[in-house]
């Protein structure tokens, strides 16, 4: 049987208490797959530790950036990197220890029947384990808003995805998707609108344990705001839409 390449891509910010660990765990869980670090020069070091990592394990490699470009800049990098090594699956997870790589299997399994899948918040057998009560209502009231504004009926504000490296997830990186927190939902859409299909598997957050979110009440609000301008400049289109959705219940 011919083995799948697969590209692991994570984006750090300051993440230098987490990513250590987080190479490991995904080394021990995938010990085959390669793992992207994409740093935007994180000012306390993350960059440094990754290169040690780097020395003795030659799966990980760190893309470094001279300055902080946000989180969906990032992810369109990721995409530019598993172009660029002809990976046939791209992976992106958070390196702050709320996803847990014992997840991705579950992913790359359901990315047999579908292009895109998500991990799920929201789904049954999914959840947020104590996070605070903003943080909960926020996701919340994000999915929520997702769901109805734009008609996606995913975890669309999660970054735990796997994506089959179709014809159209190669043109992902020239598409007009915003380089911060929006690139979550605007990518799903984008993919949802392309006749992607689409599935899902229910994954449990525990809290961010070290550092801290790099999200902010601005972030929050300008995402809101952003959310409400994207609905309704695509209003139209979204009337059209055909939910290309693969197994798992609400
Ligand atoms: N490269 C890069 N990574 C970022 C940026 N902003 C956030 N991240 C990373 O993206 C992931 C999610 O960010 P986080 O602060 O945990 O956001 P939250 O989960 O919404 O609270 C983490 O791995 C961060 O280190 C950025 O501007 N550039
Ligand atoms: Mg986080």
């Amino acid at each position: 049987m011919v083995e799948i390449k697969v590209l692991i891509a994570v984006p750090t910010y300051n993440e230098c208490e987490n990513i250590l660990q987080l190479c490991k765990r995904i080394t021990q869980v995938l010990p085959n797959s390669d793992i992207v670090v994409l740093d935007d020069s994180s000012p306390d070091g993350t960059a440094e530790i990754v290169r040690e990592i780097a020395r003795s394990n030659p799966r990980v490699r760190l893309f470094s950036r001279n300055q902080k470009l946000g989180i969906g800049s990032a992810h369109k990098e990721a995409f530019r990197q598993a172009i660029a090594c002809n990976a046939d699956v791209l992976v992106t997870l958070d390196a702050d220890l709320t996803h847990d790589p014992e997840d991705i299997p579950k992913l790359l399994d359901a990315l047999k029947v579908a292009d895109v899948v998500v991990g799920s918040r929201f789904m049954r057998g999914g959840g947020l384990q104590d996070w605070t009560p903003i943080r909960r209502t926020l996701t919340h009231l994000g999915h929520i808003a997702t769901k109805y504004l734009l008609r996606v009926p995913f975890d669309a504000t999660g970054a735990l995805r796997a994506y089959r490296m179709t014809d159209l997830a190669v043109k992902l990186p020239e598409a007009p998707l915003h380089n911060g927190y929006p690139f979550l939902y605007q990518s799903l859409t984008w993919f949802v609108r392309h006749d992607s299909s689409v599935a899902e598997v229910p994954i449990v957050l525990t809290a961010r344990a070290y550092g801290s979110s790099k999200m902010q009440t601005r972030d929050v609000l300008l995402g809101l705001l952003g959310l409400f301008k994207f609905a309704l400049m695509h209003r139209k289109s979204f009337r059209r839409y055909r939910v290309s959705r693969i197994g798992g219940k609400q």
